[in-house]
């Protein structure tokens, strides 16, 4: 499906770090479609909704506290199996696990401080695209190459 759509989360460490272009790039480069982008600090009521799964883990609390210590870069990308791509290219979630050459493997060294996120199946990347955007904030635009 060349319409498929991904939620990727530059996280607060990225964003201070100065990674914001080189992750943009990375998608850009891979061929993928940006058709939302925003810079925001997130709440905690969308940050308890988008890690919901996570409610009972012990690192719930920190993990929430890290997602609001700081602005976000939320994006969307699109296009053919980008949801199973993006997963591969941002890397194991634990940065120790996660190959070089991925955003994690190449940025980062630990689980709580791991630079990005991306949606894990088409499932929850629509769940989390309707729980970040406005659909009115979400460009249809069409490549110049595919006309
Ligand atoms: P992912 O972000 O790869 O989808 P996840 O959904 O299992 O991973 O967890 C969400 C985030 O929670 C993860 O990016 C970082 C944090 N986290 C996960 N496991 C953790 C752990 N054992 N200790 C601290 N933070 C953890
Ligand atoms: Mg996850």
């Amino acid at each position: 499906d060349v319409r498929e759509r991904t939620l990727i989360a530059i996280k607060p460490d990225g964003v201070q770090r100065r990674l914001v272009g080189q992750i943009i790039h990375r998608f850009e480069q891979r061929g993928f479609k940006l058709v939302g982008l925003k810079m925001l600090q997130a709440s905690q009521d969308v940050l308890s909704e988008h890690y919901c799964e996570l409610r009972t883990k012990p690192f719930y609390g920190s993990l929430l506290r890290y997602m609001t210590s700081g602005p976000l870069v939320v994006m969307v990308w699109e296009g053919h199996n980008v949801v199973q791509t993006s997963r591969t290219m941002v890397g194991n979630t634990n940065p120790a696990e996660a190959q070089a050459g991925t955003v994690r493997g190449d940025f980062s060294i630990h689980v709580s401080r791991n630079v990005v996120h991306a949606s894990d199946s088409v499932e929850r990347a629509k769940k989390e695209i309707q729980l970040w955007f406005q659909t009115k904030d979400l460009l249809d635009w069409e490549s110049w190459d595919q006309t």
